[in-house]
């Protein structure tokens, strides 16, 4: 089944008013060319707000980094309620990127609670997945895949894939400007969406699944023309309008 293309800009803990305003002002001038995918832009949080108010009237969508797993706003000291991304406009937020698995201890557990939270708050996850380069040298690739996915389709069923994005991002290619090759991406991918296939043939059909990890402008045709590989996550070359919007062009 065709999936349409989404390009997701992840800026992690990147940005100012002023550098924000202008890339914002980038994008947004040159977004037309691109009806025919979804583009995303997941700024941190203090900037959303703005950064929405900037993509007024633009069909760029916002999402959030991360989320609190808590189903109910309350005393949670420093927390953002998905409910509150939701409220300042935005229809996605990514969860369990490596970087919250690896350095705040986000459990296979906690990633599929704020998957469920998200969506009780409206919002579609961008649930991450991925393996390191240990697991990947040792040969567990498939197997760290499946333990991440089955913790999420296990708390939400393989259903909630209807309103969720996928990301493979393999940790050995986030930030080290070494990518993985479309050959790579793509035996990943259809491993991801037989797995999902195993539960629910129709809806692994339908799931968009991301790459994320080092993706330009130069690697970005390789990548999505593999044909499990419906888009990308991008982190440190969506901070840069030219070339985010070269690889939204790819896609
Ligand atoms: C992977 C990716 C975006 P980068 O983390 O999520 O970042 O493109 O900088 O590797």
């Amino acid at each position: 089944m065709a999936r349409r293309k989404m390009v997701a800009g992840n800026w992690k803990m990147n940005g100012a008013r002023d550098a924000n305003a202008s890339l914002v002002r980038d994008i947004v001038f040159d977004v037309k060319r691109f009806p025919d995918i979804d583009i995303v832009i997941c700024p941190p949080a203090v900037y959303i707000d703005p950064v929405g108010q900037m993509l007024s009237g633009s069909s760029v969508q916002l999402g959030g980094q991360t989320l609190c797993e808590q189903e109910k706003p309350g005393a949670f000291t420093g927390e953002i309620h998905g409910g509150m991304l939701k409220d300042i406009g935005c229809s996605y937020v990514i969860v369990g990127h490596s970087e919250r698995r690896a350095l705040y201890g986000e459990t296979d557990a906690v990633v599929a609670t704020k998957f469920l939270t998200a969506q009780a708050c409206g919002l579609q996850p961008i649930l991450c997945l991925g393996e390191t380069l240990e697991e990947r040298e040792a040969g567990q690739t498939e197997a760290v895949l499946a333990r991440q996915l089955a913790a999420v389709i296990d708390a939400a069923g393989v259903e909630a894939f209807k309103s969720a994005v996928i990301a493979y991002e393999p940790v050995w290619a986030i930030g080290t400007g070494r990518t993985a090759t479309g050959e790579q991406a793509q035996a990943a991918h259809a491993f991801i969406r037989g797995q999902l296939a195993q539960a629910n043939a129709k809806i692994a059909g339908s799931t968009r699944i991301l790459y994320g990890g080092s993706v330009k402008a130069d690697n970005a045709v390789a990548l999505f023309a593999e044909p499990d590989v419906d888009g990308g996550l991008i982190g440190g070359a969506s901070l840069k309008a030219a070339e985010f919007l070269a690889i939204c062009a790819a896609a």
